[in-house]
């Protein structure tokens, strides 16, 4: 009921990181491009892997030059926190900075029913941009074609917009190279500034070996096949994400955007983990419930070209903060809006990461379920003091009323009741069907 946005209001009030002003409007004006690493996990950046003879081949070079350069803003502790909604969590936590549901995916259950107040819609109501998916796979995969139209994307390019063909596609549609040369067509129609995402779908289980010109990338050497094939997919991936960048740069688009790149979550499932184990430089039997959640983290990149004051991040954080964070860096504040998380850049920032079954992580903690975990040294708490079970309580309290306040929004429908400034979406004013024609 209408009421019960009262103690959301209190919630996001007093939980609100207020932005850095070194890093506030510093891309604004901006057009930006969102491109979602399917299954990519973040020990891919910088990692090499041996092939049978024992030489190492760099999985994702162009990723790993985007990683370190000045004008990028990376992180190295942001974890996904979606549930079994798993790409569709993603896109919920990323562009309404709110959960996903704990049963089953948002998308699917309320994504054609509820009212949001997601990123298109701000930054067409803010800032006059105009919005865009792509997606080389059906649009009623995940129910995107009636959520998205709810979150206010004025544009949706599904596999009916493609050239797909049996030799250019995998199981969930087309191969990541294809989509990007594809999409330029629809891309250079867009008015600016605007706000894209390209959703890659060739990292995904069951990373199938290719055949014919992309074949070559080493497989790795374990018992698990699913394990063996993820890393030549994922070069794959960063090759169609080098050839993207190569025309952004002749287009001279390049210069006028703000290219994201996030992990959408795991594409190793933590029943798979122990085989990965020496890849890592871990063994099988040490393996611990640490070392998978440790595995739950994916990249976030934020590349601002002309900037020369890039950086390695380490705050943690998650999926749910990324759109504070990205709102701050347009120059959009995000004091009105119902947003869960907090910018990564603020001084204020908590630093604490909820999974949406309610485990989390601190800079100094990984909690799973009763077990404490110690981050510095790498071991279970068997005896923690009672100075830390408190602080552990205290913390599972926060992320509680984190994801009980994202349950209360999300099962209430309650930002239909908002009176926020924001103008409400009319989802019938949205139709995919021949766009741009
Ligand atoms: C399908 C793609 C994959 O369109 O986004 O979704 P996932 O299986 O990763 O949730
Ligand atoms: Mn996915």
């Amino acid at each position: 009921k209408e009421s019960d946005l009262v103690s959301v209001q209190k919630y996001v009030n007093s939980h609100y990181a207020a932005p850095d002003q070194t890093k506030f409007g510093i891309a604004k004006g901006k057009n930006v491009i969102y491109i979602h690493l399917e299954s990519f996990q973040q020990f891919l950046i910088n990692y090499k892997l041996k092939d049978a003879n024992g030489v190492e081949h760099e999985v994702t070079p162009f990723l790993n030059s985007i990683f370190k350069d000045k004008s990028t803003f990376s992180f190295t502790n942001i974890y996904h926190q979606v549930s079994s909604g798993k790409t569709s969590d993603a896109e919920t936590l990323l562009e309404n900075s709110l959960f996903g549901l704990s049963q089953g995916p948002l998308f699917t259950q309320l994504g054609d029913k509820n009212t949001f107040q997601a990123a298109p819609a701000i930054l067409s109501q803010k800032a006059g941009y105009t919005s865009a998916v792509f997606h080389g796979n059906a649009g009623t995969f995940w129910n995107r074609n009636e959520t998205y139209k709810r979150f206010g994307f004025n544009y949706f390019f599904d596999s009916s917009y493609y050239n797909v063909t049996s030799d250019n596609t995998s199981q969930y549609g087309l191969h990541d190279k294809e989509l990007f040369k594809q999409s330029i067509q629809y891309l250079e129609h867009l008015q600016q500034p605007f706000y894209t995402k390209f959703i890659s779908v060739t990292n995904h289980y069951p990373y199938p070996e290719f055949k014919g010109a992309e074949a070559g990338f080493p497989l790795a050497q374990t018992s698990d096949s699913t394990i063996n094939g993820y890393f030549a997919t994922a070069n794959y991936l960063d090759k169609s994400i080098e050839e993207f960048f190569n025309y952004l740069k002749e287009s001279g688009l390049y210069q006028n955007s703000m290219i994201v790149f996030y992990g959408d979550h795991y594409g190793i499932s933590k029943t798979r983990n122990p085989d990965l184990a020496e890849l890592l430089g871990k063994t099988k039997d040490t393996w611990t419930d640490l070392d998978d959640a440790n595995m739950q983290k994916v990249p976030l990149m934020f590349h601002i070209p002309g900037r020369t004051d890039g950086s390695v991040s380490s705050v943690y954080g998650g999926q749910v903060d990324v759109l504070p964070t990205l709102l701050h860096l347009l120059g959009v504040d995000t004091k009105n809006y119902f947003q869960l998380g907090q910018d990564l850049f603020s001084k204020d920032n908590e630093q604490l990461v909820a999974f949406r079954n309610g485990d989390f992580i601190t800079p100094k903690y990984t909690v799973l379920g009763d077990s404490i975990f110690d981050n510095a040294t790498s071991t279970l708490m068997t005896t923690p003091s009672n100075e830390v079970k408190a602080e552990v309580k205290a913390l599972r309290k926060k992320v509680e009323k984190q994801l009980s306040t994202s349950d209360a929004l999300n099962t209430g429908d309650l930002l239909r009741y908002a009176d926020n400034g924001f103008k409400a979406v009319n989802p019938a004013n949205y139709n995919y069907k021949n766009q741009l024609e």
